[in-house]
């Protein structure tokens, strides 16, 4: 079993968790299995390796040039909690958990297994997706462990089933649920999202028509005169952020801008901020178009011949250069949202704070909006990822809750992503009740299962029959 876990430990850290070469290696073998030509085998590899590293320095750009922002703004207003951060929330599940922290190890594994199986058994399960966003499976996998070590106070092999099941399912079932809507959004790409908010986003997809009678797409708005310079979207991204970081730069007063300037001046500080969105948003946008061209292709290899029918699921950002409006649009309202959010808690004297992070901000929010615009319109997406924010405050809070309930222990990070501020609260709330709540979970998910796999079985009669009617004629 230790050797077994050793090798493990190899395969996570150099190669599951780091996603250009998990998905390098994805198209590469694809490729290989399409018989292709070793220049298109090489050629595909290298790109979709190198458009992955740009989708994640675009991220980085984000991530460092306005968390800073963000923390600073929680700081001025003197907002102590816990902080809605991925990544804090992975720091707090280390520290909770110290060297038991390879349950969490042992429990991606297990979960991961359960995923595929679910997927070789498509046919019953009606689950096609493969869960594959490395770092984030273990920010998952870590807080439902943690939950079960803290508050369920089960023993090792007791908490690693359990979270297993529940993980495997939750990433199965949950990039299953969006696999159809983001079909429609990728014209077709073939993959889906397993990231942080795809039950989310189902419910933006599913509500969104009923939520504004016009649907025009904020890709697409109609703009009277000069106002026509929206149109481009470096050009609508830029003055809509720097607008947007300016008034909340300059709501903590002049004399802080400065400070967080340096030796630039606070407005060309501002302005470059604002632009600096812009250039992030053009480069994740660039790195989504070379990897998602060559992943798609190469992945019919994998789901023709490896696993049959399998679907990728992955990072959010891969859905942004679909929409890059949509994008701006729902971080703003899903940060609007927020800020509100976290007005209420202070107005009614909250027990419990949530300091928002930026990751979630605008990860979430800009996914969310994403789905919400394209069934929906710009009036639907300003709406959901306005609730979606608050959501995302109370429901993160709402974690924290029962963790500290359960356990004595304040979490000083949560996730925040809006489907750990929804879905999962609702379930650890259910445990915390007791363990039967498990039987209601597999119930729920054999329910989807059941009418899933009646509708996959549907959709392979329908296209057999339109093969075999091609066929004939
Ligand atoms: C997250 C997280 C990240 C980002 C990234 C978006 O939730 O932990 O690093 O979103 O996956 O591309």
């Amino acid at each position: 079993m230790e050797t077994l876990y050793k090798i493990f430990y190899v395969f996570y850290s150099q190669v599951l968790t780091n996603a250009p070469l998990l998905l390098g290696l994805v198209t590469c073998l694809g490729y290989i299995l399409l018989k292709r030509k070793p220049s298109i085998v090489i050629k595909g590899t290298i790109k979709t390796i190198v458009g992955f590293m740009l989708l994640q320095t675009g991220s980085g750009v984000l991530v460092s040039t306005f968390k800073p922002v963000v923390s600073k703004l929680s700081e001025v207003y003197q907002i102590n909690g816990s902080i809605a951060d991925p990544y804090a929330s992975m720091m707090s599940t280390i520290s909770a958990m110290g060297d038991d922290y390879s349950w969490v190890g042992y429990t991606v594994l297990l979960a991961l297994a359960i995923n595929i199986v679910l997927v070789l058994f498509r046919r019953i399960t009606g689950v096609r997706t493969i869960m594959l966003t490395g770092h984030i499976m273990f920010q998952q996998a870590g807080l439902i462990v943690v939950f079960f070590y803290l508050v369920m106070k089960t023993p090792m092999w007791e908490t690693i089933i359990y979270s297993s099941i529940l993980t495997g399912l939750y990433w199965g079932i949950t990039s299953n649920m969006v696999y159809k809507p983001t079909q429609a959004i990728t014209e077709g790409g073939g993959f889906s999202i397993g990231h942080q908010q795809q039950f989310a986003s189902w419910i933006a997809y599913k509500i969104a028509p009923y939520c504004s009678k016009k649907k025009d797409s904020v890709e697409e708005m109609e703009m009277p005169g000069w106002l026509h310079i929206f149109h481009d979207n470096i050009v609508s991204t830029a003055i809509i952020m720097t607008v947007f970081f300016g008034a909340i730069l300059l709501s903590m007063g002049i004399d802080t801008v400065q400070q967080m300037a340096g030796n630039t001046n606070w407005l060309i500080y501002i302005l470059q901020t604002g632009m600096m969105f812009s250039v992030a948003i053009v480069i994740i946008v660039q790195g989504v178009r070379l990897f998602v061209a060559e992943l798609t292709e190469a992945f019919q290899g994998i789901s023709q011949k490896l696993i049959p029918g399998a679907v990728l699921a992955i990072d959010c950002a891969a859905i942004y250069s679909f929409a890059p409006n949509a994008v701006v649009w729902g971080f703003m309202w899903g940060s609007i949202g927020q800020f509100v959010g976290v007005g209420i808690m202070l107005l009614i004297g909250a027990p419990i704070m949530i300091i928002p992070g930026f990751i979630v901000m605008f990860f979430s929010n800009a996914t969310i909006g994403i789905y919400a615009n394209h069934f929906g319109g710009w009036r639907a997406a300003m709406r959901i990822c306005f609730v979606m924010g608050l959501i995302e405050i109370f429901g993160s809070a709402w974690a924290v809750h029962i963790i500290s309930a359960g356990s004595g222990f304040n979490m000083s990070g949560w996730m925040g992503c809006t489907d750990w501020a929804t879905l999962i609260p609702a379930a650890m709330q259910g445990l915390a009740w007791g363990k039967w709540f498990m039987g209601v979970i597999i119930l729920v998910s054999l329910i989807y299962m059941y009418r899933a796999g009646k509708e996959l079985r549907a959709e392979e009669r329908a296209e057999k029959l339109e093969a075999e009617k091609a066929l004939s004629n």
